[in-house]
């Protein structure tokens, strides 16, 4: 099996670009390591603080962070982290020309019930001759240059992309990345569909529309019928879709307006919506393809619609 050291160094990608990615896998090794032994690394509930978004952090969202930033300003293989659990971008003088975004712990409902969780991240080019900040992030998602995740699960498992397909390796025992998989691919159609139905009530008009049909399977107008999955776990649901297909969703709704939907743009949506669009999928906010949004602020939300592409273009159809 193909090494993650001789994937990248046949890859094409700046020497620099693969030195990032490196890091991040061995740093994501690290995380995994400790959500592995759980309770007895003494890793699991509450940090007792709340993050910039007034969400209360989880001891496992703390420590992610405070790996990721050591790890990756250490090594200096990013000149600038932005983070969920940071309210501003941190600059790491003399670091490589790139900005690197992530959830550290994706989740984290699930960290204290041993469901599959994850570290996304996404890499945007750094801005020339000047420090970066916050603005610099400000970029659309199709700008990314690497996007992916890792999956802490059954396996641990790195999944991205440098721009051409969509590869992912498994962790072994003795901490290598291997190659598991050349190319993932989401095929057009689907047959399984993923979002949190409590929120029903609330959902807009297309959204009702299209999991009501989704719901009437056979009888339906769809003729068909669908299954249904959610873990709660983005970085999970989307691994899910990447290996068998189907579609997630996580709309806005007519709760909070003004607010458009619970997932973050920069770190969760747009990272995930490159792997999506290189795996042959779709993704959009209900209206546009996301990864062609200009982004207005660091931790802005996001509606997404991601997966199939013939379901996402029927779901994002039916928003007119
Ligand atoms: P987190 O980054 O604080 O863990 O929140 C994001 C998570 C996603 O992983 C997941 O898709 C979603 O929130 C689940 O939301 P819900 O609690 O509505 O099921
Ligand atoms: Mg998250």
């Amino acid at each position: 099996m193909k090494s993650l050291e001789e994937f990248l160094s046949g890859s094409g990608a700046p020497a620099d670009l693969q030195q990032l990615v490196l890091v991040l896998a061995k740093t994501c090794g690290e995380i995994g390591a400790k959500v592995r032994l759980g309770a007895l690394a003494g890793v699991l509930g509450e940090a007792g603080s709340d993050n910039v978004q007034g969400e209360h952090q989880k001891k496992l969202d703390v420590i992610a962070n405070d790996l990721l930033v050591d790890g990756l300003s250490s090594a200096r293989v990013a000149v600038a982290l932005g983070s969920e659990e940071m309210d501003h971008a941190i600059v790491v003088p003399g670091g490589a020309p790139y900005l690197v975004a992530f959830d550290p712990l994706d989740g984290s409902s699930n960290i204290d019930v041993n469901v599959s969780i994850g570290t996304i991240f996404s890499v945007l080019p750094a801005p020339k001759g000047k420090t970066p900040g916050d603005e610099d992030f400000l970029q659309p998602g199709e700008r990314q240059v690497a996007a992916g995740y890792v999956v802490y699960g059954p396996s641990t498992e790195l999944v991205f992309s440098l721009g051409s397909g969509v590869q992912a390796f498994t962790l072994d025992h003795a901490g290598r990345w291997l190659m598991t998989v050349e190319r993932m691919n989401i095929p057009a159609a689907a047959k399984e569909y993923a979002i949190n139905a409590s929120n029903s009530r609330h959902w807009q008009p297309p959204v009702q529309r299209y999991v009501g049909e989704l719901l009437a399977g056979k009888t339906g107008p769809r003729a068909k019928d669908f299954n249904m999955r959610w873990v709660g776990s983005m970085v999970a649901d989307v691994h899910r879709i990447l290996c068998r297909g189907g579609v997630f969703m996580y709309p806005a709704d007519l709760r909070e307006p003004d607010k458009p939907g619970k997932l973050r743009l920069l770190y969760e949506a747009n990272p995930m919506s490159f792997l999506v669009e290189q795996a042959g999928g779709a993704s959009t906010n209900g209206h546009e393809r996301i990864l062609s949004l200009q982004p207005t602020k660091l931790h802005e939300r996001v509606a997404v619609f991601l997966g199939a592409k013939e379901e996402i273009d029927l779901v994002t159809g039916y928003h007119g």
